[in-house]
């Protein structure tokens, strides 16, 4: 497992360490709200603040799951989905991993990964 934080510090903009991690802050959320999916199940325990998981639906519409403190989410591999923080623009989760963590994102459309494959074959028999 390995702990993710993100969280807007009000920083000093004249300087410069201030400004990349600031920058690098906007780059990450912008990439975890691109729909994207993973090889691995994506595990996530929220430690602290909130945020909102969007994943798709079998008809390819959004569903929002509310997270906060205390909750655990697990998102299937080759599932889309995408991930903000609400207006609190705070959350502390635990990014659990079985075996080798991987967390590449691949954004959509990845629809000839082999995870994609099986994830709509698993759709297709529990319909
Ligand atoms: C992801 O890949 O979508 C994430 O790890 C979201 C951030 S964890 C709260
Ligand atoms: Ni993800």
């Amino acid at each position: 497992m390995d702990i993710i934080t993100i969280c807007e510090e009000k920083l000093p903009d004249y300087e410069e360490k201030a400004r990349s991690s600031a920058l690098s802050l906007l780059l990450q959320i912008k990439m975890f709200y691109e729909e994207h999916l993973h090889l691995d199940d994506e595990i996530r325990y929220v430690l602290d603040g909130s945020g909102y998981f969007d994943v798709r639906d079998d008809e390819d519409r959004w569903i929002r799951i509310f997270v906060e403190k205390g909750d655990l989410i697990t998102l299937p591999a080759g599932i889309y989905h995408r991930f903000t923080v609400d207006e609190q623009n705070y959350v502390k989760a635990m990014r659990l991993f079985v075996g080798q963590p991987v967390w590449t994102a691949y954004n959509r459309p990845a629809d000839h990964l082999e995870a994609r494959k099986q994830y709509l074959t698993f759709l297709a028999q529990s319909a």
